[in-house]
């Protein structure tokens, strides 16, 4: 038996437990009558366009034209060296493309005519482009042909390229046959950061008496780099 005065303690435990689970029954159901919502509004949110935009060298854009002139042969140099650079704010894909190469004949001298020069009159019969190489390549950290770094490759359709783990030589090809070729993808280049250095080499090799066909003549070259996302 228990005493009267324990007897009242444990019912109004009792009562205690039950005023708290009809408290959470109660509750309970006012979750069911209604849920938690929240709400803020959206203001002062906004969507910017990202950017891509390519800087070759000292050109301010993505177009490159040079002119290779007073060259000899025997010549072997460095015609260019540039760094490619993504002032955008995007990733870029890199890509790029030759068009016609222009050969300029600068005027047929007689010297040139009597050694086998038999294109004269327009001035875009000249020979350097079919009588000089160049080799044209990318050096994705400057410092020199290493690990990632390649150079174009002027197949018969298209402008390939050949990666440094392919060869430990960069290849030279006569100047015209970049003439009017595009390249796949090159590489990716990330947003604000450099996409490596493009370089042009020289190599103008002696062809015996076709050496004065190219006398006084020079050559034009026009190559776009394109960046896309
Ligand atoms: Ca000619
Ligand atoms: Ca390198
Ligand atoms: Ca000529």
């Amino acid at each position: 038996m228990l005493r009267p005065d324990r007897s009242s303690k444990l019912m109004k435990k009792i009562i205690g437990l039950s005023l708290i689970g009809i408290t959470v029954l109660c509750l309970a159901a006012d979750f069911s009558a209604a849920s938690f919502t929240d709400s803020e509004a959206a203001a002062q949110n906004f969507l910017s366009a990202g950017t891509l935009k390519l800087d070759i060298g000292e050109s301010g854009g993505s177009e490159i034209f040079f002119e290779l002139a007073d060259i000899k042969p025997g010549s072997i140099c460095d015609i260019a060296d540039w760094e490619i650079y993504n002032e955008g704010s995007l990733d870029g894909d890199l890509s790029v493309s030759v068009s016609k190469i222009i050969n300029r004949e600068n005027g047929r001298t007689e010297l040139e005519t009597v050694s086998g020069d038999t294109t004269g009159g327009s001035d875009s019969n000249g020979e350097l482009g079919s009588l000089a190489f160049i080799a044209v390549w990318i050096d994705i950290q400057n410092n020199n042909w290493d690990s990632g770094d390649y150079y174009f490759y002027p197949s018969s359709s298209k402008l390939g390229i050949i990666d440094w783990s392919d060869t430990e030589d960069i290849g030279y090809y006569a100047i015209d046959s970049f003439s009017n070729k595009s390249s796949d993808v090159l590489h990716k280049i990330y947003g604000e950061s450099s996409g490596g250095h493009l370089k042009f080499l020289l190599d103008f090799p002696s062809n015996g008496t076709a050496d004065n066909t190219v006398q006084g003549d020079s050559c034009n070259l026009f190559i776009e780099f394109v960046l896309t996302q």
